[in-house]
């Protein structure tokens, strides 16, 4: 199907074992997020990075990805930040300040630390979709956050 990625492999050579990863958690929508959150883990684990080089942290809402973010990647020992939230339409009165907040925030966060910070951020029309992006038949987009972040860090080598 276009547009969706499919499960599975960054395919690259660079060796992981020793990459820190923060995967930032907003805890709005905790289902969704932590569906995520899941998705995220197991792909970081399956491409070689250790369990103890994946530090965590939660956040109340997807607006305080930014400086959970910023934080994170501010860190010497952390080389790439996964930004992990759901913003639903139906249920968010302003969500279009809230998602262009976000992406705007989490966008700076890459150019002000030179790190890769993933937008692992759904906003979707309704619950549905979102479940549908958290595990169910469209895939898992944690999972595919922690695919682009490691591609990012190969690509920088
Ligand atoms: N945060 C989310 O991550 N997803 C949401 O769908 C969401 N909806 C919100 C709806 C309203 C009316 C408000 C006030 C906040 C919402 N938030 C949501 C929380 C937001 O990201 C942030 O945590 C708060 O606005 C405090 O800065």
């Amino acid at each position: 199907m276009p547009g969706v990625l499919k499960s599975g492999s960054a395919n690259t050579k660079l060796n992981l074992s020793r990459k820190r990863f923060a995967i930032i958690v907003a805890e709005w929508n905790e289902e969704i997020t932590e569906a995520l959150y899941d998705g995220a883990v197991e792909s970081l684990l399956a491409h070689g990075v250790k369990k103890t080089n994946i530090v965590r942290k939660n956040v109340p809402g997807s607006y305080e990805l930014t400086l959970g973010a910023l934080w994170m990647a501010e860190r010497k020992d952390i080389d790439a930040v996964i930004c992990l939230g759901c913003v639903i339409q139906g249920d968010t009165p302003h969500f279009d300040y809230i998602c262009q907040a976000v992406a705007y925030g989490i966008t700076e966060v890459n150019i002000k630390t030179k790190k890769p910070a993933i937008f692992g951020v759904l906003t979707t029309l309704n619950k549905k979709q979102a479940l549908e992006r958290a595990g169910g038949k469209l895939g898992n987009k944690g999972e595919e956050a922690a695919i682009t972040a490691i591609k990012m860090l190969a690509i920088k080598g």
